[in-house]
C-alpha cells in the first residue's frame, strides 16, 4: 500500500474554546476517525509552539493577533498565543484516534513558524516527513484536519510540490477564513493539482 492518511493540527487550541479555535473544528474528528480505519498509514501532526514564539502576537509589542509583520523569511501572520508545548491547548483533541504510526511536531522553533508538515514558513527547513514517507514508498497522501486555509493547505501544495498525489477530504477539514483566505486556498490547491474531495 503506498496511501497515507495525514491528519493535520486536530489540537485542543484549533477546536472550540480554544486559543485559536477554528469555527466547528470539532467536527472533523468523528469523520477522520472513521478514515483511519480505511488507511494502513496514518500519520498525525502536532502543531507545536515554545512559549513566546515569533508567531505569536505576544512575541511583538504593539501588534494584534491577525495583523501581519515582515520576518526574516518574508510575510507572517501574527496569532493568538497557542499550541504551546505541554499545555492542554497543544493536545490532541480528547476524541481523536491517536493510534497512527507517526506524530510529527512543527513550528517548535522559536523563530520560524511552520504551517506545513513538510517545509517550515522560510520554506527552506525540512520536517523529515519526506524522508519518512519517501523510505516507506508512500505516494499518495489524503489531507484532512486544521485549518483548511493554513496548514492543511500549506501542506499539501508542498506535498505537491514534492510529487505527491494529493487529495484534500475537505468534510474532514474547517477553515478560519481570515480575508478571503479560505476560498484562496482553495484556488490555489486546485491550481496546483490538488484533488478536493467533498
Ligand atoms: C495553524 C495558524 C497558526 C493551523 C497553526 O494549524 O492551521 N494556523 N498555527
Ligand atoms: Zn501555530
Amino acid at each position: 500500500m503506498t496511501a497515507a492518511l495525514l491528519v493535520i493540527d486536530v489540537q485542543n487550541d484549533f477546536c472550540p474554546g480554544g486559543a485559536l479555535a477554528v469555527p466547528a473544528g470539532d467536527e472533523v474528528v468523528a469523520p477522520i476517525n472513521a478514515m483511519m480505519d480505511v488507511f494502513d498509514t496514518v500519520i498525525l501532526t502536532q502543531d507545536w509552539h515554545p512559549a513566546g514564539h515569533q508567531s505569536f502576537a505576544s512575541a511583538h509589542p504593539g501588534k494584534a493577533p491577525y495583523e501581519t509583520v515582515t520576518l526574516p523569511y518574508g510575510p507572517q501572520v501574527l496569532w493568538p498565543d497557542h499550541c504551546v508545548q505541554g499545555t492542554e491547548g497543544a493536545a490532541f483533541h480528547p476524541e481523536l484516534r491517536t493510534d497512527g504510526d507517526l506524530i510529527i511536531r512543527k513550528g517548535f522553533r522559536s523563530a520560524i513558524d511552520s504551517y506545513s508538515a513538510f517545509f517550515e514558513n522560510d520554506q527552506e527547513t525540512v520536517t523529515g516527513l519526506h524522508g519518512y514517507l519517501s523510505e516507506r514508498g508512500i505516494t499518495q497522501l489524503t489531507l484532512v484536519g486544521l485549518a483548511t486555509d493554513f496548514c492543511v493547505s500549506y501542506s499539501a501544495l508542498d506535498a505537491r510540490k514534492l510529487g505527491y498525489e494529493v487529495t484534500v477530504g475537505l468534510s474532514a477539514c474547517r477553515g478560519i477564513d481570515l480575508d478571503g483566505s479560505l476560498e484562496a486556498s482553495l484556488t490555489y490547491m486546485r491550481g496546483s493539482g490538488v484533488t478536493l474531495k467533498s
